[in-house]
């Protein structure tokens, strides 16, 4: 049987991911390298949506690259990439924004709130434009499917809808894939306000734990997370959202059942629970931001794994660009 097709993008944003992007998405991403053929890019025009400093992108391009390979993915297996390094990106997105409508990239949940923070005057086209590259960041690998996080649900609905319109206008190019969301992991929440999904771009770092955090630094958060009222360990989303989180971070980093905790500290306090939680996480983060140190030592080999993987997606996305281009009447 011939391997299904794994797509999924990362944006260089900041100089650390955090656990939210690892247990929500990458920690699949890794999985998924195994018995699939995957395509996995950091996407940097993306990252231009949000106003960056030249040198710091380019060092954050890198450092997310690092970070990936750190957290298991093999470039050996998966062919990982930049997304400006692969024109045919930008080429079929024009594609799509022309099939497109107004109305319904502005439904874009993400587009509304980040605009909405912004105000017109601080909100760039890149931004409204931003899921229909996304589009052409999925569909040109011709994906089975797409490993995100909740959050990016609404973007791969639309990638659909894209891709359906323009096979029903010009004849079929394009696979139709599917998100492939872990329910329990897709939202991770921030430890100081365990009713909202850790974010990059929280205003407070307090709540949000990067993979690149020192352990002290770590095990500092989790003291201080935001908890709840009455003392049990106990899954309660509604009623208990920190403690909730709390127990699915842990479950998905021990492998143990959220049932099996919670009888391990049945009748031990919240103080003796958040260590624990923290010991786990950093048990698990320390040896990647290591390694991500490590790789970022030697920026030529990095470099050149980068090159192999544009090559490689440079010949998939190429391929796929000139069916869409000969479908709609381009010579
Ligand atoms: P921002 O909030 O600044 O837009 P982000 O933290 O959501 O950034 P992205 O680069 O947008 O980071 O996301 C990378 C991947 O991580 C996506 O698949 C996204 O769905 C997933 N992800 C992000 N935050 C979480 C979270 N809190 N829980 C689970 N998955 C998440
Ligand atoms: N919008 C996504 C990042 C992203 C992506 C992609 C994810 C860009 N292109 C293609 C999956 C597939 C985000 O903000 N997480």
């Amino acid at each position: 049987m011939s391997k299904k097709r794994v797509l999924s993008g990362i944006q260089p944003t900041h100089d650390s991911f955090h656990l939210g992007n690892y247990l929500g998405a990458l920690k699949q991403w890794v999985e998924l390298q195994t018995d699939n053929d995957a395509y996995y890019c950091v996407v940097d025009l993306h990252a231009l949506t949000v106003e960056t400093d030249p040198k710091l992108l380019h060092q954050r391009t890198l450092l997310s690259a690092a970070q990936l390979i750190a957290i298991g993915i093999d470039p050996n297996k998966s062919t990982l990439f930049v997304q400006s390094h692969v024109p045919a990106h930008n080429q079929l997105a024009w594609v799509f924004e022309c099939i497109t409508g107004f109305g319904e990239a502005s439904r874009m949940t993400q587009f509304k709130d980040k605009s909405q923070k912004g105000g017109a005057e601080r909100t760039n086209v890149g931004l409204f434009t931003y899921p229909i590259l996304q589009a052409a960041d999925i569909l040109l690998y011709q994906p089975d499917f797409v490993p995100v996080g909740e959050d990016q649900r609404q973007h791969v609905e639309l990638t659909r809808d894209i891709a359906e319109r323009f096979n029903k206008r010009f004849g079929k190019v394009f696979n139709i894939p599917q998100a492939q969301i872990i329910k329990s992991l897709a939202k991770i929440n921030d430890l100081q306000d365990p009713t909202a999904k850790m974010s990059k771009s929280a205003s407070s770092m307090a709540g949000v734990i990067e993979i690149l955090d020192t352990p002290e630094a770590t095990l500092k958060k989790f003291k201080s997370s935001v908890t709840d009222d009455g003392k049990e360990i106990k899954f309660d989303e509604k009623l208990k959202p920190g403690i909730s989180n709390l127990l699915t971070i842990h479950s998905a980093l021990s492998g143990k059942s959220i049932q099996s905790i919670e009888s391990e500290f049945a009748g031990k306090g919240y103080g003796d629970f958040k260590s624990a939680v923290a010991e786990v996480v950093i048990a698990n983060l320390e040896p990647i931001a290591k390694r991500t140190q490590e790789l970022m030592s030697d920026r030529a080999e990095l470099v050149k794994i980068l090159e192999v993987g544009a090559q490689r997606a440079n010949q998939v996305a190429s391929e796929t660009l000139k069916s869409a281009y000969s479908a709609i009447g381009l010579i």
